[in-house]
Formats: C-alpha cells, structure tokens, sequence
C-alpha cells in the first residue's frame, strides 16, 4: 500500500494541485478515484466517511485525514521541506496567495469550466460574468509576475502549485490566456520542474461519466 492516498480524478484542477505537488515530491502516492460527474461527492457515504464538506480532494496519510488543497499543500511542504516558506513572512506571502487563488482565480476559472464544458450551458450571463472574473484575476497575477519568476520571486513554492491548478487545462477554460505572456512564460517554468506532470497524466478522468 502506498504512503499517502489521494481522492481524486483528472477533471479537478483542486486534486490536482496535491496530485503535483506529491509527484514534484516524489512520494509514494496512489490516487482513489472519486466517481465525480456520478455525484460521488454529494452522496452521503462520501460526506460521512471521506469528507464532510463533498469534496476532492482529500489526502490520507499516517492516520490523519486532510482536506482543502491549500491545506493539503501545507502539510506536504512541512513534512517534506519542499516548496515551503523559508521564514514566517514567506508563510503569509503563500498564504495570501493560496487564498486569493482559492477565492478569486480557481473558484472562478473552474465554475466557469464546469458549467461550459461538463454541464453544457453554452454562453449564458452567467457564464459572462465569470469569465470577467477571470480575466480580472489573471490581469492580477500576470502583473505580479512581471518582476518574478515565481509567485514568490525566484523559487517555486506551494502558492505556484495552487495556483496553476487549473491554468494548464487549456483550452478546457474558454479564457484565452494569449494576452497574458507573463502567466505563459511562467507556466512553461512550472512545467519544467523535474517530474511535472499535465493532470490527464496524473490521475483518472471521470469524464464523461460511465452509468452508474
Ligand atoms: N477549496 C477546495 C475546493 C475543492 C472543490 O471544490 N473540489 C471540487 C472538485 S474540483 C468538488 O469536489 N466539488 C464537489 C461538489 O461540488 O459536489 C480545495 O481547494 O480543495
């Protein structure tokens, strides 16, 4: 049995922050494929012996439970030393952008993604008004990477990991990223990080959903 288990499936740029983050790591990992577009998730086995909050991913190492992709990011850096903050300052810089990106770049990004690619809305005003959201974030990002290679400055770190989480789904996203070379030029440096693996490459894909 591997070390740490990950509830997961591909379609999840959230799992698949963890996912990279374990592989980048090179811990010994197996991924638990979470039936999501069957609405695994929303069951109630899942929330009362997996996550209470219906969600992947979730990470299972040592006896410990661990959700929220942020805070699965977290616990990996401590234990493994790796693309962790050097000082306490650093830890509230990752932070800072752990939640902007929680809140503002992938909440945005993948409901936008879900409801266009998976769930077929077409154009609607809703959708619109994400991807407006969307854009106002990358604008964000793109300019704090104009003077920095990384989130950080010069080293990756887990804010890097959150926060490209769903940027390499392409064209899945329906939001060019064309106008913002800052944010390509600093994909292609994530990309080559030793081990870097695309989120098709990394876990299941559970769409489209096999009849349950
Ligand atoms: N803030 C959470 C978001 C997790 C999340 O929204 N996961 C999605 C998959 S990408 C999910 O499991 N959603 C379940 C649902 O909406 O029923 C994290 O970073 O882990």
């Amino acid at each position: 049995m591997a070390d740490f288990k990950l509830y997961c499936f591909a379609e999840s740029g959230n799992a698949y922050k963890a996912a990279l983050m374990l592989e980048l790591c090179r811990l010994d990992w197996e991924q638990v494929f979470v039936d999501f577009f069957n609405g695994e998730t929303r069951a109630e086995p899942y929330r009362k012996t997996v996550n209470e909050m219906g969600e992947a991913p979730v990470l299972v190492h040592d006896g410990k439970t661990l959700t929220q992709s942020g805070v699965i990011l977290d616990y990996l850096s401590s234990l493994t030393r790796k693309f962790g903050p050097k000082s306490e300052d650093e830890g509230r810089e990752i932070w800072r952008w752990v939640l902007f990106d929680n809140h503002k770049l992938t909440a945005n990004l993948a409901t936008l993604r879900y409801l266009i690619q998976f769930a077929k809305t077409g154009e609607t005003p809703v959708t619109e008004f994400l991807r407006g959201r969307c854009v106002n974030a990358l604008k964000i990002v793109d300019g704090h990477l104009m003077q920095n290679h990384f989130m950080l400055g010069k080293r990756a770190t887990v804010a890097d990991l959150s926060m490209c989480g769903y940027l390499f789904y392409g064209e899945e996203l329906t939001v060019p990223l064309d106008p913002y070379t800052n944010v390509l030029n600093w994909l292609d440096r994530i990309r080559a990080l030793p081990g870097w693996k695309h989120p098709y490459d990394l876990m299941q894909r559970a769409y489209p959903p096999k009849k349950a």
